[in-house]
């Protein structure tokens, strides 16, 4: 058997650590081959919950499962992983300026851009879910300057999902005859969710919907929508979801995407399609042995033009509250 591969989830002892640490155990992230180390990282407060987790870990007595480090040092946390998957933040709570949460992000993510830049491993991917996911990615990419560029991502996978399963349900097929949506953007209530060069069944979406009405309005602010309406159902954030979509997110970046499809990641720019250089922006890509690429050349209408250029706008004014809350 394959030697294992060690991976961090911080914020383990919250929602999506819960749901994300079994299924990354039970091989959902890495395949049904691939042994793995568990590494969990939390807060002091949550260090009894976090002992719970790795408790209920070792009893689900899972195959793959080789180890568990369960801290609350980051240092400890982050030595030797090859994938970190960084679920820990400050959100924002009722009252709070965006300001305040931004800058206690900030200092969260300068501190653990520094740890994985000293303790993980030197080809160490990084996938950045807590919010606001863009623009931490993007501090953790500044503050570790020796992880290539290319392994620090964000989480839209989600989003993309769930494009695809509203797609799916209106034209009454399985999800997985909808293909290569695109969500461009921030993940936030700006993500342009674009289905100009989806597929159903091999047509295009335009076809197989034939209401473009309902693609240009309701479609797109039901999936910018969706982490809302899922809150006013549960009370609580999306969380299953949220941890499979993290799972699809790894596995394709490292198994490589099936030909002919695409996903969405967030990722640096390099002037892609007109979009600011080094903001991270959720592009469709396509990887390919533990890479991936833009996928280039795609027609861009005059009424995606607008959209992808608002929530660019909005990761420009981020990063620059971001900046402003290092001074
Ligand atoms: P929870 O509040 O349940 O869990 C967060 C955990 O992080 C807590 O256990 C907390 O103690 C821990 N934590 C806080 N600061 C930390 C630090 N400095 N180091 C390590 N751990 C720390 O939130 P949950 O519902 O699990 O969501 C996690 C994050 O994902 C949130 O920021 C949330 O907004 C974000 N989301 C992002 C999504 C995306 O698609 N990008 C979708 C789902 C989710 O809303």
């Amino acid at each position: 058997m394959a030697e294992a591969v060690r991976v961090l989830v911080t914020g383990a002892a919250g929602q999506i650590g819960y749901a994300l640490v079994a299924m990354i155990a039970r091989g959902a992230m890495l395949g049904p081959n691939q042994p793995v180390i568990l590494h969990m990282l939390d807060i002091e407060p949550a260090a009894e919950a976090l002992k719970g987790v790795k408790m209920e870990l070792m009893d689900a007595a899972l195959p793959l499962l080789r180890g568990i480090v369960a801290s609350t040092d980051v240092a400890e946390a982050c030595k030797g992983v090859n994938i970190a998957v960084m679920l820990g933040g400050f959100p924002r709570k009722e009252g709070m300026e965006r300001k305040d949460v931004m800058s206690k992000n900030v200092s969260i993510y300068k501190a653990q851009a520094s740890a994985l830049e000293k303790h993980a491993a030197a080809d160490c991917k990084v996938l950045v879910v807590a919010n606001p996911a863009n623009t931490n990615a993007l501090i953790l990419k500044e503050f570790a300057p020796s992880i290539p560029d290319k392994n620090i991502t964000c989480l839209t996978r989600l989003d993309h999902n769930r494009a695809l399963a509203q797609i799916a349900e209106r034209t009454k097929v399985h999800v997985s005859e909808v293909k290569n949506v695109i969500i461009w953007g921030n993940h936030s209530s700006t993500q342009y969710p674009d289905v100009n060069h989806a597929t159903v069944q091999d047509k295009p979406v335009r076809e197989a919907v034939s209401d473009d009405e309902w693609l240009n309005n309701e479609f797109i602010s039901t999936v910018q929508q969706r982490g809302a309406a899922i809150i006013k159902a549960r009370k609580l954030s999306s969380a299953l979801s949220a941890a499979s979509s993290a799972c699809d997110h790894v596995r394709d970046w490292v198994l490589g995407t099936p030909k002919g499809s695409w996903v969405s990641m967030g990722v640096y720019s390099d002037g892609s399609y007109g979009i600011q250089p080094g903001l991270i922006y959720s592009f469709p890509v396509t990887c390919e042995k533990g890479g991936w690429s833009i996928v280039q050349g795609l027609e861009i209408d005059a009424f995606s033009r607008d959209k992808m250029d608002k929530t660019a706008q909005e990761l420009i004014e981020e990063k620059e509250l971001a900046k402003s809350c290092l001074n």
